[in-house]
């Protein structure tokens, strides 16, 4: 009964939920943020600090941070913690020299104390571009099935057509239903 009155009433409150976009500079993230707020492509320019928007899906509210990843402001991400349900990771599926760059910081936040109930969404972006890494590919080589104590998931997409952004958005409101 419990179960079910919360899940009510968070239908009926219109429920925040907080979701931080993180990645390397240049892997796509303001352009998915974007994506998911208008469905257009927009001019980005690199983040400095963040931007956040609230974007609605199925009558799901979320409050998503779109965080600078520059090496500068890398260290600062952990500001951003506090309250996280979900982490989108964004990758630059062509960036293959940069891969282990994402892995340490995904290690990272693994150990996190306060993103202990995240779970995590990897969209393996520019799938457009001819001899990208695979989804799979990525996976392997971020050992993503060595993560135990997180759910997570990986996507393919393009943030530029929006083509797989919706599937992984599909998969992390799937998750707050099971929840
Ligand atoms: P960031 O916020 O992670 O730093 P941006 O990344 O959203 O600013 O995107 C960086 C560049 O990658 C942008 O190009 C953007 O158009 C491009 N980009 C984002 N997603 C895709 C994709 O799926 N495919 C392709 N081909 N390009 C993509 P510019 O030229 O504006 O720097
Ligand atoms: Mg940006």
């Amino acid at each position: 009964m419990g179960i079910l009155f919360s899940k009510l009433w968070s239908l009926f409150t219109n429920e925040e939920h907080k979701v931080i976009i993180v990645g390397l500079d240049n892997a796509g993230k303001t352009t998915i943020l974007y994506q998911f707020l208008m469905n257009e492509v927009v001019h980005t320019s690199p983040t400095i600090g963040s931007n956040v928007e609230e974007v609605v899906w199925k009558n799901i509210h979320f409050l998503m941070w779109d965080i600078g990843g520059q090496e500068t402001l890398r260290s600062a991400w952990n500001t951003y913690y506090t309250n996280t349900e979900f982490i989108i990771i964004v990758i630059d599926s062509t960036d293959r020299e940069r891969l282990s760059l994402t892995k340490e910081e995904l290690t990272k936040m693994m150990h996190h104390e306060d993103l202990r109930k995240t779970s995590v969404l990897v969209f393996a972006n520019k799938q457009d571009i001819k001899g990208c890494m695979s989804a799979a590919e990525i996976s392997q080589q971020l050992s993503l099935t060595s993560i135990k104590d997180h759910v997570w998931h990986i996507q393919g997409c393009c943030a530029l057509t929006g083509e797989g952004l919706y599937q992984g958005l599909e998969w992390i409101t799937n998750h707050l239903k099971k929840r």
